[in-house]
């Protein structure tokens, strides 16, 4: 393609933007952190807080969740798609620092955002029509689980995908524990644990994502999925794949990880984070020391409860893994690790959180078990 006809077709998606944005403000919610507007027979949901690389918090989360449960019995809707704005990240998480705060105050604001959050990841992993997220650019976290569960997912060569919790004391929450173990091999656990970033075609070769188009190709990409008349599910596939058959970047490039699939699913398969740690370290290949390396700088308690999560994710139902997550993030809230965290990763950015316990040898087998445990009443019910 040419210069004059890629700046025309970048000049076509931004003055469709603009047109929908100025059309949004003038219907009502000018300024809002993420926009929610009918375009064609699609409804679409734009995050737009471009500063925090559309990092989804409380208020985006009340105004999504509604919208989309309207949507789908919504005649008139037939594909709902979902994006961001600025061209660096469809979503980099969710707005963490905030419900470190809440968490701190003891505002049941904290455990209200992820009861919310959880519930929002449900409604898309069990959504009645097309679901669409073209996932341009940075999708860790939180953002991920505005993707993953939902029937199509489309990467770009800007996509980084992560999931990067147990950095922050966290644990890869949103779903994490029900597609993380169904990935290919041990990648799963591989990918919790360290939380390697995935890029471009590999987020596709990973299973993250069904499809790859081209960043350049995403604003035609939308034109003709908003232009679909009352599409199924296959009439959007066709539109993906066609894409995807015109987008040959890095084509020919081996996935990242292919080298190391036999030693991630050797070295990461044990039953426990002490037994994964053992195995990297006797390895003795430069990229098990790696590993070994990064493990050494996530939160014990987050990693133990990480594996513990995937391997009862493995066998249960969204619904079921949800409910698991929404018990452990109270656990999180309850402890140090989350808090420190954060103020190493996102607050201070020090990059050297304390860890309480400091060693994995220290966090007891029932604390683990403890964190698994039913809130009664306040479980999670979906
Ligand atoms: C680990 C994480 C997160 C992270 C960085 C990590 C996370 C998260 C964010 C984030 C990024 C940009 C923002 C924001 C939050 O960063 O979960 O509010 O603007 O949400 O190393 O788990």
């Amino acid at each position: 393609m040419s210069i004059t006809v890629l700046k025309s077709a970048f000049r076509l998606r931004s003055i469709c933007r603009l047109q929908r944005i100025q059309g949004h403000m003038m219907s009502s919610h000018a300024g809002s952190e993420v926009l929610l507007e009918r375009v064609g027979n699609a409804g679409v949901i734009t995050l737009n807080r471009p500063k925090a690389l559309n990092a989804l918090n409380h208020n985006m989360i009340k105004h999504i969740y509604p919208q989309l449960k309207k949507w789908e019995t919504d005649s008139g809707v037939d594909i709902v798609i979902i994006e961001g704005v600025g061209g660096k990240a469809f979503c980099a998480g969710g707005d963490i620092r905030a419900v470190t705060d809440a968490g701190k105050a003891g505002d049941p604001n904290a455990n209200d955002f992820f009861k919310e959050e959880y519930m929002l990841n449900y409604k898309i992993g069990t959504y009645k029509k097309p679901y669409v997220a073209l996932i341009d650019g940075i999708t860790m976290g939180g953002g991920v689980g505005l993707s993953v569960h939902g029937r199509f997912r489309v990467a770009t060569e800007k996509t980084l995908f992560a999931m990067p919790e147990t950095a922050i004391g966290l644990f890869p929450d949103v779903g994490g524990g029900y597609f993380l173990p169904r990935l290919q091999g041990k990648l799963g656990i591989f990918l919790a644990l360290t939380g390697f970033r995935l890029r471009g075609r590999d987020v596709l070769r990973a299973g993250v994502a069904t499809h790859f188009v081209e960043a350049e190709k995403m604003g035609a990409l939308e034109k003709d999925l908003t232009g679909l008349k009352s599409p199924s599910s296959s009439d959007v596939a066709q539109v993906l794949d066609s894409y995807q058959q015109q987008s040959g970047l890095d084509a020919d490039k081996p996935f990242a990880l292919e080298q190391h699939m036999e030693a991630i699913n050797r070295l990461f398969d044990a039953s426990s984070v002490e037994g994964i740690i053992e195995k990297l370290k006797t390895d003795g290949s430069p990229f098990a020391k790696k590993q070994a390396e990064t493990l050494a700088k996530m939160s014990p308690t987050s990693m133990k409860l990480t594996l513990r999560q995937l391997q009862h994710g493995a066998s249960m139902t969204l619904a079921e893994v949800l409910a698991m997550e929404y018990r452990l993030t109270h656990a999180c809230m309850k402890g140090k690790d989350f808090y420190e965290g954060v103020r190493a990763v996102l607050i201070d950015k020090d990059q050297s959180p304390k860890w309480t316990p400091a060693t994995l040898e220290e966090v007891s087998d029932q604390s683990v078990e403890d964190s698994f445990k039913s809130l009664g009443e306040r479980d999670l019910k979906l």
